[in-house]
């Protein structure tokens, strides 16, 4: 129990990287001042141009792929423009809050035998009426659990909670999901285990077996969705992001053979340019070691960071739009890949502003659409990796 009090909350978490990158951002800055790093990640003749009057879901839709975003109802029901532009872009919604146990104002387990449907039903009905597929996001995470989980869970009592939690939530939306992130950022290899599984109350209440037991009972609860394991920190070519490729590799080989019901990995796919070298062949390769699996691949939370991008605007879109088509161009490449969500669609709302601002307080700018809802170069470098795609 006092282990589980001790785990660092995950906002004290990415403050906590949010210092450590505020120091290596003064590195960064030092090496924008350098030329050559500056030319390796900015070309001012590069082309972002586009054809045609389509939006980015019916792009998507002409290669046979999906392209969605995520937000809460806090957002949508209190900015029409922004619901608006979702709607005409989208073909796939996921509650940034709503699912979870608790996140921002949501709290759909506010006790121990207590479910708080009101928000997650809005969400429900939004993408119903939308014509929306939508994703459930998250049941099994380390994050976002309320107070008395945290008081309350022991390892008598976790499999009855996990148990009763999935049953209730995934039976209430059965047949309106497309697919659950069953479990959410089970890996984390500095936290020195062997099989690489992150050190959480779920892992020390139940052992290894959580993550089985939570699809096995999510494919019972609702045998139509797909069920998928959800992860950050797979993209770039560090020791670091090598290490987490190769432990959930190893997690995924071990649920098939196990006959585990899996069906997909979702990659979060926060990035950060000027930050990590990406090397698109060590990419292509997960990416082909994960399908060779017989599993689907979505890029379930998409977004660039540019906390240690330059201030400049035109040169920080040019860079980050970059980011987006280089990193979507090779992922595309894998007929695996079915689906791309950013994580929020405009910049008037991501959790970067709060969780990775700018030390110089200039506004983040990760996403398709300026907080003006005007379309950015990020939207161009998403339309040009559609139009670019093979049809699946
Ligand atoms: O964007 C989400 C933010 O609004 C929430 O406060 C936070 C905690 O629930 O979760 C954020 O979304 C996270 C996602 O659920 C899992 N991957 C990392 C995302 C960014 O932190």
């Amino acid at each position: 129990m006092s282990k589980i009090l001790k785990l660092t909350p995950r906002r004290n978490f990415l403050f906590g990287l949010g210092s450590l990158a505020a120091i290596s951002a003064v590195a960064i800055s030092r090496s924008f001042n350098n030329n050559q790093e500056k030319k390796a990640l900015d070309n001012p003749e590069r082309d972002f141009t586009v054809s045609q009057k389509l939006s980015l879901k019916q792009r998507a839709a002409q290669k046979g792929l999906i392209y969605g975003t995520a937000s809460t109802k806090s957002y949508l029901a209190s900015d029409p423009a922004y619901m608006a532009a979702i709607v005409e872009n989208c073909s796939m919604f996921v509650p940034e809050w709503e699912f979870k146990w608790t996140a921002g104002d949501a709290m759909l387990r506010p006790g121990v035998d207590q479910f708080d449907f009101t928000a997650a039903d809005w969400i429900a009905n939004f993408a119903a009426t939308h014509k929306l597929l939508l994703r459930g996001h998250t049941l099994v995470w380390h994050e976002s659990l309320p107070q008395w989980f945290k008081e309350t869970v022991n390892s008598e009592n976790a499999q009855q909670l996990l148990q009763k939690h999935i049953q209730t939530v995934v039976k209430r939306y059965a047949g309106k999901i497309h697919s659950w992130d069953v479990v959410n950022e089970a890996i984390e290899p500095k936290d020195g285990r062997d099989d690489g599984l992150r050190i959480t109350p779920w892992l020390e209440s139940l052992g290894t077996n959580y993550i089985d037991l939570a699809f096995r009972l999510t494919a019972e609860a609702d045998p139509k969705a797909l069920l998928f394991y959800n992860d950050y920190g797979l993209d770039y070519d560090t020791p670091k992001h090598e290490a987490k490729r190769t432990a959930v590799l190893k997690l995924l080989e071990r649920l098939k053979s196990n006959g585990t019901p899996i069906h997909g990995l979702g990659i979060q796919a926060h990035l950060s340019p000027g930050k990590n070298k990406f090397n698109p062949e060590k990419l292509r390769q997960f990416l082909q070691d994960v399908a060779s699996l017989g599993l689907k691949i979505m890029i379930t939370e998409m977004d660039v960071a540019d906390q240690e991008l330059p201030r400049d605007i035109e040169l920080r879109d040019r860079i980050i739009a970059g980011a987006y088509e280089d990193y979507l161009s090779v992922v595309l490449e894998e007929s695996a890949v079915i689906a791309v969500i950013t994580w929020g669609l405009s910049d008037r709302y991501s959790w970067l502003s709060e969780f990775q601002p700018r030390s110089d307080k200039a506004a983040v700018r990760p996403l398709p659409f300026d907080a003006q809802m005007r379309r950015k170069l990020v939207w161009n470098a998403i339309a040009r990796a559609f139009d670019n795609a093979q049809r699946r």
